[in-house]
C-alpha cells in the first residue's frame, strides 16, 4: 500500500532500515542506546533512533536556553509568522506524515491524516493568537496612577507526549508555547520516535530558512528515565505532560518539589449518557466511533454507555449489529475501521481487563479476543468488545487503553449523572438527548464533572479551538485553544505613577 522508505526519505529521516540513528535534536550523539520503532501494523522494525544520554540531554537544554533570549525578543506576531510557515510545511507533508503516524502508531489512515490536520489547525489558531496575547487594564485607586498586566514568556517548556497522539498533542503545546515566546524541548513516547523525528525535521527546516536558532525546537528521545530527568530539571520552567495517571502523578510530584509549573493531561474514563429522548441514529455512530476509533486508545475514547432503561434493549441490539460490521485490519487499508493496539503489552492489558471484568460479574455481549493469521502477524489486533456491567465494578472505574465498552442501565437522570461522575477520572463526557431540560441539567454545575461535556456528539474528537483537559485524576491541565495559552506565560502586574506625589495604597499615611 505504501513505500515506507520513500516516505521516511521525504520526511528527512535518512534510514538504513533500521540502523539509522539520532536521539538528540541534531543527530549529534553516539552515546545512548538505540530505540527501534516497531510498527504494530506488521510487527516490522521501521528504523531506530538513539536515546539521549544525560550529556546529550544537557547539551540540548543548553541549546534551548541559548535560543530563548533571541526568540523572546522577536515580536509575538513575527513568532506567529514562523508558526504559520510551520503550518504551511505541515500542509505539504500531510499525506506522508499522516501515513507515518498510521504506520508507526497503528491508527487508521483517516485518523492519521486527521491528526496532522489538528496540527495545521493549531498552527492557524496560534498564528492569530500571536496578535491577541491580551492583558487587562485595571483602574488604580490612587490619583495619577495606572495599572495593567502583561504576559511574558516562561523560558524553556518541556513537552512529554504519549504514543496515541504522537504528533498532534506536541503541536498543541509547541505552537502555543512558541507564539508565547517560549522555546520547547520535546520528549515523545519511546513507542513513536519516528513521527517525532519527522516533525522535528519539518520545524528545523522552517527555523533554518528564517535564520533562527535551532534550539527553539528541541527533541530528545528516550523512556521514563528521560522524562523524570526533564521533570526534575530546574531549567525547565513548565512541564506539559500527557499520558497515564501514574506517570502524571510522578511528574507532578517531581515538578512540584522544585516549585515548577506543570500542565497535566492524564487518563479519561469517558461516558455517554443515552436518554429516553436521544436520537438513536446519532447516538449509535457516536458511541461506536468513540469506543473503537484509534482502537480505544484515545484519552477521550468512549468507555462507558449509561443508557435509559426504556431504550436500553433497542440500543443494545443496534450496537451489537454495528459491531458485527466492523472491519479490523491494516489501518492503511481504508476499508478497515479498526487497527492494532500499540504493542503486545497493550494486548496483555486488554486481555487482563476482560478477565477481570468477567471475574467481577460482567457479561460480554460482544466477545473480545486476539485476531490470528497472516494479516495479523504483529499480534496486536484485537476484537472490540462490549460487556454489560454494574457501575461499581473496579474495572469499570479503571481506564483500560483498549476497545472495551461497558454498558449500564439507569432509571432517572440524577442516577445517570451520579454514575457518570463516580469514577476517579474527569476528562470527557456526553449526553444524547433532544430534551432541553436534560441537556441543560447535564451541563450545569450539578451535572457532568468533566473538563469536556458535549450534547449530541460523542466524547472524542474535540476541536482545537476549545481548552482541552479534565478534572480529578485527569490532572486539571488545559491545552490547545480558548485561553489555555495563559499557562505558558507568566503574568506581570504593573503599576505606574505619573504624578508628582507618592500616595500609598489603602490610604496609609507615612510622612517624612
Ligand atoms: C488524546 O487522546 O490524548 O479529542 C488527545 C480528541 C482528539 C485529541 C485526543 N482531538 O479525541
Amino acid at each position: 500500500i505504501m513505500d515506507i522508505t520513500a516516505i521516511l526519505g521525504r520526511l528527512a529521516i535518512q534510514s538504513e532500515n533500521p540502523g539509522w540513528s539520532t536521539g538528540v535534536t541534531h543527530g549529534s550523539t553516539d552515546t545512548g542506546t538505540a530505540i527501534t520503532s516497531i510498527s504494530p501494523v506488521d510487527g516490522r522494525p521501521i528504523a531506530a533512533v538513539r536515546e539521549a544520554a544525560a550529556v546529550d540531554y544537557d547539551r540540548v537544554v543548553a541549546k534551548a536556553e541559548e535560543a530563548f533570549p533571541v526568540w523572546r525578543e522577536l515580536p509575538a506576531p513575527l513568532r506567529g509568522e514562523i508558526v504559520r510557515q510551520f503550518g504551511e510545511a505541515l500542509r505539504r507533508h500531510k499525506q506522508d506524515l499522516g501515513t507515518l503516524v498510521s504506520y508507526e502508531m497503528g491508527k487508521s489512515l483517516q485518523e492519521g491524516l486527521g491528526e496532522v490536520q489538528e496540527m495545521i489547525d493549531i498552527c492557524d489558531f496560534a498564528t492569530g493568537l500571536s496578535r491577541q496575547l491580551y492583558g487587562l487594564t485595571m483602574q488604580s485607586e490612587r490619583p495619577g496612577h495606572r495599572m495593567y498586566e502583561q504576559w511574558h514568556p516562561l523560558g524553556v517548556v518541556g513537552i512529554i507526549s504519549a504514543f496515541n497522539f504522537p504528533v498532534a498533542v506536541w503541536s498543541w503545546n509547541a505552537a502555543i508555547a512558541w507564539v508565547c515566546g517560549n522555546v520547547c524541548v520535546w520528549k515523545p513516547s519511546e513507542k513513536t520516535p519516528l513521527t517525532a523525528t519527522a516533525c522535528q525535521a519539518i520545524i528545523a527546516d522552517v527555523l533554518a530558512a528564517n535564520e533562527l536558532p535551532e534550539g527553539i525546537s528541541c527533541l530528545v528521545q528516550g523512556g521514563r528515565a528521560l522524562g523524570e530527568r526533564l521533570a526534575g530539571d530546574n531549567r525547565i520552567a513548565l512541564v506539559s505532560a500527557t499520558g497515564s495517571t501514574r506517570m502524571g502523578k510522578s511528574v507532578a510530584a517531581t515538578v512540584a518539589a522544585r516549585l515548577g509549573k506543570s500542565i497535566l493531561e492524564l487518563g479519561g474514563n469517558n461516558a455517554i449518557i443515552i436518554t429516553e429522548h436521544a436520537d438513536l441514529d446519532i447516538a449509535l455512530p457516536a458511541a461506536v466511533f468513540g469506543a473503537v476509533g484509534t482502537a480505544g486508545q484515545r484519552c477521550t475514547s468512549t468507555r462507558r454507555l449509561i443508557i435509559h432503561e426504556s431504550v436500553y434493549e433497542a440500543f443494545k441490539e443496534r450496537l451489537v449489529k454495528a459491531y458485527k460490521q466492523l472491519r479490523i485490519g491494516n489501518p492503511l487499508d481504508e476499508r478497515n475501521h479498526v487497527g492494532p493496539l500499540i504493542d503486545r503489552d497493550a494486548v496483555t492489558g486488554y486481555l487482563a481487563a476482560i478477565e477481570q471484568c468477567e471475574r467481577e460479574g460482567g457479561q460480554f455481549i460482544v466477545e473480545g479476543g486476539v485476531l490470528e493469521g497472516a494479516d495479523y502477524g504483529s499480534g496486536c489486533y484485537v476484537y472490540p468488545c462490549i460487556a454489560e456491567v454494574s457501575p461499581d465494578m473496579t474495572i469499570v472505574k479503571t481506564e483500560t487503553f483498549a476497545p472495551i465498552l461497558y454498558l449500564m442501565k439507569y432509571g432517572t437522570l440524577d442516577e445517570a449523572i451520579r454514575i457518570q461522575n463516580e469514577v476517579p477520572q474527569g476528562l470527557s463526557s456526553a449526553i444524547m438527548t433532544l430534551n432541553l431540560r436534560e441537556a441543560e441539567r447535564f451541563l450545569s454545575a450539578s451535572g457532568s464533572d468533566c473538563g469536556i461535556a458535549n450534547v449530541n456528539i460523542g466524547t472524542s474528537g474535540a476541536e482545537i479551538g476549545g481548552a482541552f483537559g479534565g478534572e480529578k485524576e485527569t490532572g486539571g491541565g488545559r491545552e490547545s485553544g480558548s485561553d489555555a495559552w495563559k499557562a505558558y506565560m507568566r503574568r506581570q502586574t504593573n503599576t505606574i505613577n505619573y504624578s508628582t506625589k507618592l500616595p500609598l495604597a489603602q490610604g496609609i499615611r507615612f510622612d517624612l
